[in-house]
């Protein structure tokens, strides 16, 4: 059987004269059977035109044929949920399953490096803010590895397996399961970390193979726009290159199983 990419996005432009520019309203993407193509196309324009953010002024809708032997079928990571009380003790055990990853692959002790690895994340975590992409970060050498800086790397090209969603309402934990498996599976990779943007999303989450996808229920405060992804790279693993190329242009379908 063959498949298509459906890839949305939808811009508005803000600023007059030279300050004019295009700005980022909703974006969305599947990866779907023949028959879905259509109606899917529709959904994602509805969901285009019906934005919190305003009115879109350009729309556009890329579609492509997928050639089924090039999609890799990947079983989704088992997920795990962490209650917490506060954001801050949210942060704390997201902080405190990644900094023993990033400490391992170190020369020095994980016990002393637990604190520095730390504070390494929290000014990571804040540089992400501003970018659209994930930050892709080497452990091995300490270097940032995305090719755009501003930008940030973009895991693309992939979807749930069985997904049946056409309405194009946006489920913050459907999209993420499959985004965080395919980034799991990508050459190199240690770990992900992800706080939302979505100023009325408070959930995120850290990932690996190894952790799973362990969801945690509040990581910032309700109302804070600011959020990012870091991918927690191992350079003696594999090249920048290969992990990339595998994030933007590997076809994925995810087959999710389990909720929570
Ligand atoms: C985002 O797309 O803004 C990130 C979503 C994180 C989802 C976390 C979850 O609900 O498991
Ligand atoms: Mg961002
Ligand atoms: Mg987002």
């Amino acid at each position: 059987m063959d498949y298509y990419s459906l890839k949305m996005r939808a811009s508005q432009h803000v600023g007059e004269g030279e300050n004019s520019h295009e700005q980022h309203i909703s974006g969305a993407e599947r990866i779907v059977g023949r028959d879905s193509v259509e109606a899917v196309c529709a959904a994602m324009v509805r969901r285009a035109m019906n934005h919190s953010k305003g009115d879109p002024d350009f729309i556009n809708v890329k579609i492509e044929k997928v050639h089924e032997s090039d999609i890799q079928v990947l079983k989704s990571l088992p997920v795990t949920r962490v209650d917490v009380e506060t954001w801050q003790e949210g942060l704390e055990k997201a902080f405190g399953l990644i900094t023993p990853l990033m400490a391992l692959r170190q020369a020095q002790g994980p016990c002393d490096g637990a604190k520095k690895f730390k504070e390494k994340l929290q000014d990571l975590l804040r540089e992400t803010f501003p970018m659209r992409g994930a930050m892709l970060y080497d452990i091995a050498t300490g270097n940032r590895l995305e090719p755009d800086k501003d930008r940030g790397v973009r895991a693309t090209y992939m979807d749930a397996l069985h997904s049946s969603e056409v309405d194009g309402c946006k489920n913050h934990f459907n999209e993420a399961i499959v985004l965080a498996t395919k980034v799991a599976n990508a050459p190199g990779m240690v770990a992900e970390f992800c706080v939302s943007d979505d100023p009325n999303y408070v959930t995120g989450y850290v990932a690996s193979k190894e952790l799973g996808y362990v969801r945690i229920m509040k990581m910032k405060e309700m109302g804070d726009e600011n959020g990012g992804r870091i991918f927690l790279f191992d350079s003696r693993k594999a090249s920048a290159e290969e992990c990339i190329e595998y994030l933007q242009k590997k076809k994925v379908l995810v087959d999710v199983v389990g909720r929570t």
